[in-house]
């Protein structure tokens, strides 16, 4: 059992200057990014301007380093074209033209419209929110107990990571897996579908430790991204295939019997059904489903099976797949096969979220629909949803959407209708933004919200053990609000008399910490002076199995109450568009489309500014050099990439980094920054993944020719 570790008392006070500079303030912060590794922040402020950002280096996985983007996070928040009043649309639905109105003209608007529509029906009101801001209280605290008081729809919030939650929960009971800093030790890092350099920086430090002690790295990725290109090993397998090469190396497990009988018997469930599958798996027939030698499939099995202290480091970007949520599955069982588990420096870490305990009830008040059970829209087919006119199994027609934390006119699958959804002349949208998005210049109205660095929040993290306390560096700019401020006077003015809608960010904050041994020693008031506190949890949490699952045990196969007629073991499923299950659709569109995160934006955040658009130079599209061959395209030459559905342009760029018949682009372009106005998610569908209702981003074939 890890000891509760924070900062040691005496430290704690928030006016140790920086570099000894008497006049300037250090306030200790969150970064509220959606990243698995939540750094703990300290903001340098002189006179009330904040005037610099660094890495806690007191935080062990922080360790004083921040990513390249929030360094640049006082350019954002001081960014010239910020949102700092209300703005009312003065031009039509989604020109972008708007004229300042005040906070009472706005808000009495606002929910006199809410009113009237909660009138008829309530459930034809959506909120559309994401992970813009991690935290509890800008998050869904206020703002879920506002629609559920309402009885709005509720909103199924899938666009990032469904597919692998649900199959992560389906095998180990939960969000759960090793620490991150156990990779220090680890002897085999496999990084599997993951830009670790890119999306998980800090992750990635630890595991440089670890190469340098003497350990193996292997990236399992269809691209040859900045991280392969420094592991030991590289298996660039087809997109969507990594159940298959899972249940190759299962297969070679079990035929050279590298297996912790032990571990499989006292902590496991299924392994019958698993073995015999496994044996059906030959390195022969995983590698050709892989597109990969059998070699490399054995290779990664004799890793696994040879190794105790191996981490795998599962992360979401295998999992915008149809198979996406029995991929993860299948990857899931191997520590249990192996008895990896045993060691804190071995397992699995997809997401950590399932360690912390989180008091949600108290934060969004479920109980405030009453009898109501209000419809759920997925928001991973929110373009459907927008062009649906009602009745049926649908429901009501939405008729008002609010926006806060997300920006669906780029992030969202499918643009084409998620853009006529919001042009519809007769949906009222609200968009709670620090910027004028895409999706913003859709709105009836523009609320300015507060950055982190103007209010309070609490995060917890999906990369790491610690809670983390964001305190206010400085006053709010402008007229910006925090979102939790916006809600708390649009239920003031609809008249809901709770007495949590009088609760202050601070009570919030303080609620989102549930009572359990997990927190002991945390509460917000500690996690205020100290910055941030490590979970009461053991470093090697199944060592001895105790798996959050009913049975308690790892299950490898669905338990045969839930098995209902379905395969229990997990599956190997194709995606929807590939040569195997759509040949006619390949024989037009040969190329399959990735579209992973870019190194200096975050999603669709930061794409304004400018010092890191710099940075990208541009949509690109890697291309590999046989496709180029075959259509005539030359380096540097702006491409049109497209499909049935959209297109949009990318300078080509020839890379052997990318596999034939594959290309990539990365990162989610503002439209209004993008030289053709156009987004990845033009191409992209709206099928959801085979678990957890999620979007198929990667999973989406194209064809490319010179503009
Ligand atoms: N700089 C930066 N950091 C980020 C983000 C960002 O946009 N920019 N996004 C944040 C968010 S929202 C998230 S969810 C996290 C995690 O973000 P993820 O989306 O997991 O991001 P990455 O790890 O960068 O990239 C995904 C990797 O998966 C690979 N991949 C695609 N398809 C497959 C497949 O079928 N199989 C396998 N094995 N690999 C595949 C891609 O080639 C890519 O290298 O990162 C966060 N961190
Ligand atoms: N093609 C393709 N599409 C993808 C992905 C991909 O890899 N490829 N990745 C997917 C993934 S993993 C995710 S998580 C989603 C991300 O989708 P989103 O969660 O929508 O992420 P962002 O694009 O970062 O947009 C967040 C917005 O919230 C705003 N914001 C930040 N903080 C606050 C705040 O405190 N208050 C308010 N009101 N607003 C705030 C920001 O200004 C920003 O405009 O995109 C998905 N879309
Ligand atoms: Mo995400």
């Amino acid at each position: 059992m890890s000891t509760i570790s924070t900062r040691p008392a005496g430290s704690t006070e928030s006016r140790s200057p920086i570099g000894g500079d008497a006049g300037l303030r250090t306030v200790r912060a969150a970064c509220p990014h959606d990243c698995p590794d939540t750094c703990a922040m300290l903001v340098g402020v002189r006179d009330g301007v904040a005037v610099q950002v660094r890495g806690d280096p007191d935080h062990p996985t922080t360790a004083g380093a921040l990513c390249t983007k929030v360094s640049r996070y006082l350019e954002r928040t001081y960014h010239p074209e910020r949102v700092l009043q209300p703005l009312r649309r003065s031009g039509p639905k989604g020109s972008g033209q708007f004229e300042t109105v005040s906070w009472d003209d706005a808000l009495d608007d606002i929910s006199a419209r809410l009113r009237a529509l909660a009138e008829s029906d309530p459930e034809s009101i959506l909120p559309y929110s994401y992970a813009g801001t991690m935290g509890f209280v800008q998050g869904e605290s206020m703002a879920a107990r506002f629609f559920h008081r309402l009885g709005a729809s509720l909103l199924d919030r899938t666009i990032c990571a469904s597919a692998g939650a649900e199959g992560l929960r389906q095998v180990l009971g939960g969000l759960v897996g090793m620490d991150v800093e156990q990779f220090a030790h680890s002897r085999l890092i496999v990084i599997w579908g993951s830009n670790s350099i890119t999306s998980n920086l800090h992750f990635w430090s630890l595991a440089q430790q670890a190469k340098r002690a003497g350990a193996t790295l292997v990236c399992i990725d269809p691209w040859r991204n900045d991280t392969a290109k420094r592991c030991h090993l590289h298996l660039q397998l087809r997109p969507g295939t990594d159940a298959a090469l899972a249940w190759g190396v299962m297969g070679e497990l079990v035929r050279n019997d590298w297996l912790d009988h032990d571990y499989i018997q006292r902590h496991t469930l299924g392994f019958e059904a698993l073995r015999e599958r496994a044996l059906q798996w030959s390195a022969e027939r995983a590698a050709e489903v892989c597109g990969l030698e059998p070699q490399q499939v054995r290779e990664l099995a004799r890793l696994l099976g040879g190794t105790r202290a191996a981490g795998i480091r599962v992360n979401y970007g295998l999992q915008r797949v149809r198979g996406g949520g029995n991929a993860v599955r299948a990857i899931a069982c191997l520590p249990a096969l192996t008895g990896a588990w045993r060691e804190p420096a071995g397992g699995l870490l997809l997401s950590s979220s399932g360690h912390f305990a989180v008091a949600r009830e108290a934060l969004e008040r479920p109980d405030l629909l009453g009898a109501r059970r209000p419809r759920t829209i997925n928001m991973s087919t929110i373009g459907d949803a927008l062009l649906h006119p009602g009745g049926g199994d649908f429901g009501p027609r939405i008729e008002a959407l609010v926006v806060y934390n997300s920006n669906p006119a780029v992030v969202a699958p499918e643009s084409a209708k998620v853009l006529r959804g919001l042009r519809r002349d007769d949906l009222f949208t609200v968009v709670l933004e620090h910027f004028r998005t895409d999706t913003a210049d859709h709105a009836d109205y523009v609320l300015p919200a507060t950055t982190q660095l103007e209010h309070l929040d609490v995060l917890k993290s999906y990369g790491h053990r610690y809670w983390v306390a964001n305190e206010p560096a400085i006053a709010p700019l402008g007229q910006a609000r925090p979102n939790a401020e916006i809600f708390r006077a649009l239920a003031a003015r609809m008249g809901f008399d709770e007495a949590c809608f009088g609760d202050s960010d601070e009570t919030i904050a303080a609620q989102a910490l549930a009572v359990d041994p997990r927190n002991a020693g945390l509460d917000f008031a500690t996690l205020r002076s100290r910055g941030w506190g490590k979970l009461a949890v053991p470093d090697a949490p199944f060592a001895e199995g105790g798996f959050p699952t009913p049975s308690g045990r790892c299950q490898l196969a669905y338990p045969p109450d839930e098995q209902a007629g379905r395969d229990p073991l997990p599956q190997v499923i194709l995606p929807y568009e590939c040569a195997q299950t759509r040949p006619e659709l390949a024989a037009r569109y040969p190329l399959a489309l990735l579209s992973p995160p870019a190194r200096n934006f975050l999603n669709s955040s930061f794409v304004n500014v400018e010092s890191l658009r710099a940075g990208e130079t541009g949509p690109q599209l890697l291309v590999h050099p046989v496709d180029a061959a075959a259509r005539g395209l030359r380096e540097g030459q702006e491409l049109r990439c497209f499909n049935d559905r959209g297109e949009m342009r990318a300078a080509c760029r020839i890379s052997e980094d990318t596999r034939e018949g594959q290309v990539i682009t990365l990162g989610l372009w503002w439209r209004k920054l993008s030289p053709d106005g156009r987004s990845v998610n033009d191409l992209t569908h709206q099928q959801l993944t085979d678990l957890g209702g999620g979007p198929c981003f990667y999973d989406c074939l194209v064809e490319v020719a010179p503009a």
